[in-house]
């Protein structure tokens, strides 16, 4: 063997040596500038090149080059090994190091209403819709109204919805009343009269009714559609619709149309779709209640009356609208069995995910 392989198998052996009683990344660091920092046993050795001949020169110089390659991975290999020790002795000791980037999941995430809402206007938005935004605190005309549903309407009840005290405004005009809107209804007459016809959009957004129970709170999500234009069918919203739930829950989903009333609409209908729990397997499934149906969306050919409240021409111009419960949505996608996992902030039951 040569004097050079000699010298190189000697810091090769002195190295792993001192490398097994390195115990910090600290002192691992004086173990690297000890081998290879501008003093250190390789460089002294690469310096020796200069007295060798120009034909020894290339085979020393490859033998030197490996053998830093070597020291630098084992150097690597025991950092590592270094800080993930370190990392779990700071853990035990309930040490936290803030500043670290999070391990394993993404930092932050949306809140499941706010997923389930992007999720369905973006199905919506590739079926041609636009969102259109409005006030949540309404006018009873926009609200009430204009919806066909007037002064009798048992919707407008003070049991249902909140008013506000009657304010300067409404001067004791019923349809001036202020109020919190009770469906995203309005947001859509409002984009009838500024935009006019034909007319795709989706509103979704917060809504208020008085209920307050643990299955329904006072404060929910709603999400609206609204199409006009001309000689519109039936047949467009119910394939419209059973595109956005197969599109909501990934796969084919069978789903049923089953005949309702609804002010706005008509005639109006409601979609069932499969239980999504279990599939219509469970005569106790405490999700569809073993009727293997759950209802997730009103919907009707848009009332003339409120085609004609939206400044259109019903005689020109028909359409379709409907509207689903967004926290509804998010619960049975998500698998939430109380309404109140959505609400208290807790993440750990979103983080662990189903039944945590
Ligand atoms: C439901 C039912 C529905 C609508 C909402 C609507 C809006 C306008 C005109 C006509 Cl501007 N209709 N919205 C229509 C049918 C049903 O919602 O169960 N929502 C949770």
């Amino acid at each position: 063997m040569s004097d050079l392989e000699n010298q190189v198998e000697e810091v090769k052996s002195s190295f792993d040596r001192a490398v097994v009683s390195i115990a910090t990344t600290d002192a691992l660091q004086k173990l690297k500038v000890q081998y290879l920092g501008k003093k250190g046993a390789l460089t002294v050795l690469l310096k020796s090149l200069g007295s060798l001949s120009p034909e020894e020169r290339p085979l020393a110089g490859e033998t030197l080059n490996a053998l830093r390659d070597a020291l630098e991975q084992k150097i690597e290999d025991k950092r590592q090994t270094l800080i993930r020790a370190e990392d779990a002795e700071a853990e035990a000791l309930g040490r936290v190091d803030v500043t670290l980037p999070p391990r394993g999941r993404p930092a932050g995430a949306f809140h499941p209403v706010a997923q389930t809402m992007h999720e369905i206007v973006a199905i919506m938005q590739g079926l041609g819709y636009s969102v259109a935004l409005g006030p949540e605190i309404e006018e009873d005309y926009y609200n009430f109204e204009c919806l066909n549903m007037p002064s009798w309407h048992p919707a407008r009840d003070m049991q249902d919805t909140f008013y506000f005290p009657d304010s300067e405004e409404s001067d004791g005009e019923t349809s001036k009343r202020r109020l919190l809107r009770t469906h995203t209804s309005p947001v859509q007459v409002r984009a009838m009269l500024r935009y006019g016809a034909p007319l795709r959009i989706v509103c979704p957004g917060r809504v208020y009714r008085r209920d307050n129970d643990p299955t329904h709170s006072p404060m929910f999500n709603q999400l609206e559609g609204l199409l006009v234009e001309k000689d519109v069918s039936f047949s467009v919203l119910k394939g419209s619709l059973i595109e956005l739930m197969n599109g909501f829950f990934g796969r084919e989903l069978k789903s049923r149309f089953r005949a309702s009333y609804f002010p706005f609409t008509e005639p109006s209908m409601e979609l069932d779709i499969e239980c999504v729990e279990c599939g219509g397997k469970n005569s106790n499934c405490r999700v569809c209640r073993g009727t293997g149906w759950l209802e997730v969306c009103g919907m009707g050919m848009t009332h003339p009356f409120v085609i004609r409240a939206g400044g259109i021409d019903p005689e020109e111009y028909n359409g379709f609208a409907f509207g689903m419960g967004l926290d509804r949505m998010a619960m049975l996608k998500y698998g939430i069995n109380d309404l109140r996992y959505l609400f208290d902030g807790n993440v750990s039951y979103f983080l662990s995910g189903r039944d945590a």
